[in-house]
């Protein structure tokens, strides 16, 4: 059912409201296959999770969250128990089932009851996500009989937020995790330091928290998370299948930190704090060995928080940094990371100066970024190195919708709910093949948001869509189908009570 609104008009014209999709059409992200087929399958107060005899720890665990998930405030009691006989949802785990691969699950319904299946419990609580949307967000009823066999189009989903221009406790955090990982979002980058603030505690260095972290863009008091706060952080979203991803950013978007060591600057004074908008103003002295004492430090203590591969160095607009200084310190940076066992990830300006192997870029450019700029990247890409694409003028959730939008950002453009979807990740950066590509992100910049409203307001809907292009088939990607999709989920954001934009161009339900 589609609607005729001309490309440009859609942000003022009201989209029609189409006949409701079937259950298994409205999944979102659209699953890789999906077959209506015979009778559904009625919960009641006697359905039961069953984990398998025997089944490891960790898939009960699985079975819980997803029980608590299914429950609902004054639900069914939906216990949790061993064994694979009788009715009731079932979760197994089937490593021979090779098509399934990392994450991918089968979910099949009959009047006898649900079974998921996958390789590992990331794939079982990935059918639970599914499984969640196909019972009705209100009232009664059943699950629709039939098959949904389901795997990702990319490893990489994921979702920044910077918790520098503006601290937010981890407790916000966590909703997020909660918000995303219900579609199928894997990725959680953690943009921890900016000219504003510094907001993850550092034993050998405990004045970048506790002074660089008293400040906030605007003149708020700013804060940090301990240590502890952060491991909880990251216990909280490995348990939804999210891994962290810190980022401490590089040699720019220092001055926090610089403001709490004059030691770190090349003239030994100290700037005064910050709390304006303005990039790329500060740089770490590259000429000076403390530095790299100090990024040693700094990222050993990372390190050993964070269990994921990742550890992200920024190295984005670096102004204040000459070219060459910006290249002699980011060889020095990637070295560090390879020290401590992990693996870099940086903005795409690494690609100008020496990628390390196996370094992975962050695409953060846009329509009008300079082809020079981009060939780099691809060249990069080309050359062995994963790239997660986040182009401004699609991906950014700190962007505006339109002119309306209070929070936000523009210099990018205007991102529209149809234009941060309306791009295929796979053929996106010219000349880019699409298995060079990792992934892709969506971040949500914080110099105009402040609470959770406008947070989620910027990122809802738009980072559905972003779930929706790192998980489903290039085939499935497509507008006017997704719009409704989009549209289904309406209640669910409500029934979750989430802030988000009724974007015109989408027929809400
Ligand atoms: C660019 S994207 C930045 C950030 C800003 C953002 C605002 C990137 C790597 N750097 O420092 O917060 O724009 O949209």
């Amino acid at each position: 059912v589609s609607c005729t609104v001309a490309h440009g008009d859609d942000a003022k014209a009201t989209a029609r409201r189409p006949a409701a999709l079937a259950p298994y059409e409205r999944l979102l992200p659209a699953p890789a296959s999906a077959r209506a087929e015979g009778a559904p399958y009625v919960f009641g107060a006697g359905t039961v999770i069953r984990t398998g005899v025997g089944a490891p720890e960790e898939v009960r665990r699985v079975g819980e969250l997803l029980a608590e998930q299914l429950r609902g405030p004054g639900g069914l009691p939906l216990p949790v128990v061993d064994g694979d006989e009788g009715d009731g949802v079932r979760l197994r785990l089937d490593t021979g089932d090779a098509e399934l691969g990392a994450e991918g699950y089968r979910l099949r319904t009959t009047p006898a009851g649900i079974t998921l299946t996958a390789r590992t419990p990331a794939g079982l609580f990935h059918a639970g996500q599914t499984l969640r949307q196909l019972v009705p967000v209100r009232g009664a009823g059943g699950v629709p009989g039939g098959t949904v066999v389901d795997v990702p189009r990319f490893a990489y989903r994921g979702a920044m937020v910077d918790v520098a221009r503006h601290h937010f406790p981890v407790e916000q955090v966590k909703r997020y995790v909660d918000q995303l990982a219900q579609y199928k979002i894997n990725t959680l980058h953690l943009h921890l330091t900016d000219d504003q603030g510094w907001r993850i505690a550092i034993d050998s260095w405990p004045r970048l928290a506790e002074y660089g972290g008293a400040s906030e863009v605007g003149g708020g008091p700013g804060g940090h998370w301990t240590k502890e706060e952060y491991r909880d952080l990251v216990a909280y979203a490995a348990e939804r299948y999210v891994d962290v991803v810190p980022e401490i950013d590089m040699p720019g978007h220092v001055n926090a930190a610089l403001a709490s060591y004059p030691e770190l600057t090349c003239d030994g004074k100290a700037p005064e704090r910050y709390t304006g908008i303005k990039v790329g103003f500060s740089s770490l002295c590259v000429g000076k060995e403390r530095t790299y004492e100090f990024i040693d430090q700094v990222l050993g203590e990372l390190a050993e928080l964070t269990p994921g591969r990742y550890l992200h160095i920024g190295g984005d607009e670096a102004h204040s940094t000459p070219a060459a200084d910006y290249a002699a310190f980011m060889d020095r940076a990637q070295r560090v990371v390879a020290e401590h066992g992990k693996t870099v990830v940086a903005w795409h300006q690494l690609a100008n100066a020496r990628p390390a192997p196996g370094a992975v870029l962050q695409y953060w450019g846009h329509d009008r970024t300079a082809a020079a700029e981009k060939a780099a990247v691809v060249a990069a890409g080309k050359s062995g190195h994963p790239v997660i694409l986040s182009p401004a003028d699609h991906a950014y959730l700190d962007m505006k919708y339109d002119t309306a939008t209070k929070p936000g950002l523009a210099w990018a453009g205007y991102v529209p709910v149809r234009r941060s979807y309306s791009w295929n990740p796979g053929s996106y950066l010219p000349g880019l093949p699409e298995s060079a590509v990792l992934g892709v992100e969506a971040p949500l910049w914080t110099e105009t948001v402040a609470n959770r409203s406008d947070w989620e307001l910027l990122a809802f809907p738009r980072v559905l869509g972003l779930a929706e292009l790192g998980w489903s088939p290039s085939a499935a990607l497509d507008w006017t189908a997704y719009r409704e999709r989009l549209a289904a989920q309406g209640p669910r954001l409500e029934a979750q009570d989430i802030t988000y934009y009724r974007a015109p161009e989408v027929p809400w339900e």
